[in-house]
């Protein structure tokens, strides 16, 4: 049943309250199940009987610390949940229910049951873990029909006598207590079946233990036991023992007597040597010997006939324990983390072995021995060091899982393909070449297709690898892009710029080719990189060297710094590398001189990386060693936050350390270019089935021959299918094709040859393999140039000249483009109706505008908004709706995301269009401009803004940093942080999509300090602030506390909670709710 509802039968609840006499609706009556938690309420109504007929009642994660004497009317009422609460006392109104069978009050803070309880004829199960008992509640001695007690978590150290009248207790959890000495008491309840003792002080066990004949389940683990407790012998009924994490290391021969053992865990103790006795031990189906340092395994291992599952991960073996070999009922083993090289033929005799762990061993060639085990149905070889899997591998035929991540592996045998039971293949982290690593990314199914294709057509040893020339305009990109693709000095002229964007493509050797991308600088590019450039790719950032000065300020920046940090925000794992060009130009010895110059500055820029990030990530160590112990979710907080810096920095890839320098009129340097270009190329052959090769080739022609602008499904089909052998043709049905040709083109798109948006389908259906196309349309789409613009419209046929000032006004002001004007900008490059369809479409998943239908009366009349476009400033009449300051009655949730020294292109533009996803669907309303959204939604008002602080600049550059804020107003706390969260993940979302290199910093601003003061406010709106009474003043003058915004990245919830937050820049202290979500802030505990 859905939240709302819930709620709204709370609320008829608290009606029903208010009119005592009223009549029981009926919908009430017919309720048997009652849920509310989380509802944050101090008290259940006291109208709760009138729900008569109900049978559960879910009430957890409140505040309740008392129940109205109401609750003892419900006759019918079996289960009742009341843990995570604040309960100090035993509700005893609850002594009454004498048919409640479940009783949980976990997570409170009881410390005593009233004797009372005695009444609760009918309680079987009752669940108090998490409590303050430091002794026994005595009275539950007389609750002698209870089932299943739960104590587990509190502080008892010892039991009573009297326990032994509860003969009807079967499972008792008493973990995690402070017992030192073994309850003696316990040894009385006869009856019992389960008994959970694991993480007390225990190192012994009285013989009295026999008199518990019903034990069949006994947790010992993580005690202290040096030696194994004997009295256990005489547990011959026991069929489950756990003792783990003791200190053990040997075990008596008196354990033979405990034949009724099943599954015995000794995992994570002192063994060195297995302990012999256990050989005895002829029942056992399942032993645990996992973390001990064993290297060895005597003969008599075989007499356990029964044993069906044995774990011995983490110990010491460097060989295979050839004992083992001799269990021939073994089924499942487990041999992670050893050190193993080899498997013994002799492993063929364990005929039955189904499920076969050992993965982190020390293997370096695949243990050919595995190849005789054919009932195994699951193996794991991942993280050892196999470079080669053997064509045996085939011969599994019941084989479900195989992992083999994270191995040297190149090549796969394609006769694999055959293996029908395999359902999962695991080959993420190796250096794959046959199938190509994106293949194998794309699943099972594709590496069978793939393989099939190898076999049908010949393989091909193939590396096509995208080359893209980024830079300052006039750098010389074109000149050493025609150079490379014709073989000899090809210079433009001054007036030939780059406009769009320049393809071509060189083949260096028969089985080496190059797509190379010259790119003309325009802001398009980048929001657009990742969509034209390939990870698997290199980019040369391009300079001129002859212009270049070292000394002078800024150049480094401009000329290369800034074109690395946008490369590495969006595509850290790619590889750049930089080429001065104009080489002939630079006299000797200069060109060296600027090249270690240059070098130096690449040093800087990388340590000065470096530095920001060490910086963060120390601030954050020194707040995890500040916070209170009691504070753990904010500890959590920091230490996510400090591990995410740790990756970001971690999966940046170095720029290449040697500068390329050529002259396109002399030529100098160029075969250097050309010798690392195709070893770069070498290094990432892939081997490709001969049809792919053709298909591949047959795309590129036509970027460079063929009219088309964008290839329709057909063509896509004819292309590719055009080399298949008629063998391969008429083998597989028309699905079995369509699912090749989507294989092949997310291939030739993820290399970087085509641009493919396969998550869509409708756009799937077209390829762009033409950049220029989309960079065209993108471009006078995004232009600021509002010349151009209106002449456009006033050429086109399309639109009358009393329109066009309207159109262009809407353009501009309102960042609004109709269908009919963006047919208009597209006029010029000749695109076909659908085209222009195709390409909206792309924006609209690029996410650079989002749509709306004008007017619901005609469905035609669409539009498409970009926030890119907006030039107009936050409208005056918006004070109204937020005034700058926070008007009482109010609270605002602030949350601040800081990108130091640059905001990326595009990023807020592509944030505000997300929040059309909430806003557009609920039809709230929405202003925006040019920096900044305010919509109502929710029963909240948010704010959504972009701007610089000026107040934080760098202390040595004196840059600003740049802020997007999303500010939530409004009077319940929970729905407000519902609409903040969710505006933080799309944040987090599109940082991770698209700019995960980035480096960001978040904090949530104390809604108290925000109220207090508005300082923090966007600029715009502080110009009020000027006339701040004297008392307010005070706050002012400090900057507002800022918490981690990490909070929000936090799910689990923490044991403990302070009711208030410090707020340290004032002093005072807040409540916990207005920095924590609900879901994290109730849970805590005092
Ligand atoms: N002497 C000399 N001139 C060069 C060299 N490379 C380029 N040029 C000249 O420098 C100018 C700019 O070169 P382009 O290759 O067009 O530069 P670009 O980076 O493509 O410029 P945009 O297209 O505007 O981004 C042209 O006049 C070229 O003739 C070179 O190695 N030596
Ligand atoms: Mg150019």
């Amino acid at each position: 049943m859905a939240y709302r509802e819930h709620k709204e039968r709370l609320d008829l609840l608290r009606r029903l309250q208010l009119s005592p006499q009223s009549k029981t609706p009926d919908t009430v009556l017919e309720w048997t199940e009652l849920h509310i938690g989380k509802a944050y309420i101090d008290n259940l109504p006291e109208s709760i009987d009138r729900c008569r007929n109900v049978k559960k009642i879910y009430a957890a994660f409140s505040r309740l610390s008392s129940l109205p004497q109401s609750i003892s009317n419900l006759p019918h009422l079996t289960v009742l949940d009341l843990s995570h609460n604040t309960f100090t006392t035993f509700p005893i109104a609850l002594c009454d229910l004498t048919n409640l069978e479940v009783l949980s009050l976990d997570n409170n803070k009881l410390s005593d049951i009233p004797v009372d309880i005695t009444k609760m004829k009918g309680l079987r199960k009752f669940y108090i873990s998490f409590n303050a008992f430091t002794t026994f509640p005595i009275a539950l001695c007389d609750v002698t029909n209870l089932e299943e007690l739960s104590l587990d978590n509190n502080k008892l150290s010892d039991i009573p006598v009297d326990i032994t009248r509860m003969e009807g207790l079967r499972i008792f959890y008493l973990n995690e207590n402070a017992f030192t000495t073994f309850p003696i008491a316990l040894c009385g309840l006869t009856n019992l079946e389960k008994l959970n003792l694991n993480n007390n002080q225990l190192s012994d066990i009285p013989v009295d233990i026999t008199r518990m004949e019903g034990l069949r389940m006994f947790w010992l683990y993580s005690n202290a036991f040096t030696t194994f407790p004997i009295a256990l012998c005489g547990l011959t009924n026991l069929e489950k023992l756990n003792l783990g994490n003791n200190q053990l290391s040997d075990i008596p021969v008196d354990i033979t007597r405990m034949e009724g053992l099943r599954i015995f865990y000794l995992n994570d103790n002192a063994f060195t040597i297995f302990p012999i006795a256990l050989c005895g031990l002829t029942n056992l189906e399942s032993l645990y010997l996992g973390n001990n340092k064993l290297s060895d395994i005597p003969v008599d291992i075989t007499r356990m006939k029964g044993l069906r599952l044995f774990c011995l991960n983490h110990n010491a073996f460097t060989t295979f324990p050839i004992a083992l070999c001799g269990l021939t009922n073994l089924e499942v083993l487990y041999l992670s983390y050893n050190q193993l090289s080899d498997i013994p033929v002799d492993i063929a005799r364990v005929k039955g072995l189904t499920i076969f762990w050992l993965d982190k061993n020390a293997f370096t060639t695949f243990p050919i021995a595995l190849c005789a085990l054919t009932n195994l149905e699951v193996l794991h070889l991942g993280n050892t060091q196999l470079s080669y899997i053997p064509v045996e591998i085939t011969r599994l035929t019941k084989l479900k899982i195989l992992s083999l991540d994270n191995n040297n592996i190149t090549h796969l045998p394609p006769q694999m393909r055959s293996m029908e039971s395999l359902t999962d293949l695991d080959v993420k982290g190796n250096p794959l070449v046959q199938p190509p690593k994106h293949i194998a990314n794309r699943g099972l199914d594709a590496i069978k297709r793939y393989f099939e294709a190898l076999t049908d057509t010949k393989a091909i040893q193939s590396s096509r690898i995208q080359v893209n020339f980024l830079g300052e305009t006039e750098a010389g990109k074109t000149s050493i892009s025609r150079t490379l693709q014709l073989g000899q000095s090809t210079l433009t002229k001054k007036a030939d710029r780059t406009r769009v964007v320049e393809q071509g493509t060189w083949e260096a050797d028969e089985d080496i080719a190059f797509n190379i991308n010259d790119f003309g600088g325009h802001d398009v590019y980048k929001i657009g990189h990742p969509i034209f450039i390939s990870t698997r790719g290199l980019v040369f950032i391009t300079f001129n060297l002859s212009k270049y000065d070292p000394e002078k300020e800024g150049h480094y920046q401009l000329h290369i710094g800034d074109w690395i940090d946008m490369v590495q925000a969006q595509m850290p794992g790619i590889q750049i590398a930089l080429l001065g060009t104009h080489l002939d130009e630079v006299k000797n010895p200069h060109a060296e001189t600027k090249c270690s110059a240059i070098t130096r500055q690449l040093e800087d820029h990388a340590s000065e990386k470096k530095k920001w990030y060490q910086a963060q990530k120390e601030t954050c160590e020194n707040k995890i060693k500040e916070i209170p112990e009691a504070q753990a979710s904010l500890r959590q907080a920091y230490q996510s936050k400090a591990a995410h810096l740790q990756t970001l920095f971690g999966q940046m890839k170095p720029i290449y350390e040697h500068i390329f320098t050529v002259s396109s009129k002399t030529l100098k340097g160029v075969q250097d270019l050309r010798d690392y270009l195709v070893s770069f190329a070498r290094t990432s052959a892939e081997v490709l089935p001969g049809m792919w090769v053709e298909a591949a080739k047959n795309i590129c022609t036509k970027k460079i021959e063929g009219p088309e602008n964008t290839l329709g499904w057909e063509v896509i089909e004819d292309l590719i299918l055009q080399n298949a052998p008629t063998s391969w043709k008429e083998k597989h049905t028309q699905e079995e094709k369509e699912k090749t040709i989507c294989d092949i083109l997310s291939f030739l798109a993820h290399r970087g040859d085509i641009i493919w948006f396969d998550k869509s389908p409708s756009l799937m259906k077209v390829v762009f393999h033409k950049q220029e196309v989309i960079v065209n349309v993108l471009k006078a789409v995004l232009t600021h140039d509002q010349g151009e613009v209106s002449q456009k419209l006033q050429k086109s046929m399309k639109i009358t000249r009393r329109k066009a000032p309207k159109i262009k006004e809407d353009i501009f002001s309102r960042g609004i483009v109709s269908k009919q004007a963006m047919s208009c900008l597209c006029e010029p490059f000749k695109l076909s109706s659908t085209e222009v369809d195709v390409m909206t479409e792309m924006m609209l998943k690029l996410e650079l505008c989002y749509q709306v239908q004008e007017d619901e009366s005609l469905p035609s009349n669409i539009s498409f908004h970009f926030p890119w476009l907006l030039t107009e400033e936050r409208q005056p009449e918006l004070d109204t709706k937020w005034p700058s300051k926070v008007p009482p009655d109010t609270t605002q949730l602030t949350l601040q995301v800081f990108f130091p020294y640059k905001c990326p292109d595009g990023f807020y533009e592509k944030f505000s269009v997300r929040q059309h996803k909430h806003l557009g669907l609920m039809k709230t309303m929405r202003m925006d401009w040019k920096d900044g959204v305010y919509a109502e939604l929710e029963g909240c008002k948010m704010q959504l803004t972009r701007w610089q602080n000026q107040s934080n600049l760098d202390p040595v550059s004196q840059v600003p940093d740049w802020v997007i804020s999303i500010a939530v107003r409004g009077s319940h706390l929970s729905d407000m942080w519902r609409v903040l969260m969710r505006g933080h993940r799309d944040l987090m979302d599109i940082i991770k999509g698209d700019w995960p290199g980035l480096s960001y910093d978040k904090y949530l601003v104390c809604p108290h300090c925000v109220s207090e003061d508005s300082e923090h406010q966007p600029p715009s709106t502080t110009a009020q602030n000027a006339e701040i009474p004297t008392k307010r003043k005070r706050y002012c003058q400090k900057t507002p506390t800022l918490f981690p915004g990490e909070i929000l990245d936090q799910t689990i919830r923490t044991a403990s909670k302070p009711r208030q937050v410090p707020c340290v820049n004032t002093g005072v202290s807040i409540p916990v709710d207005l920095v924590y979500p609900p879901h994290l802030a109730m849970s805590w505990q005092e």
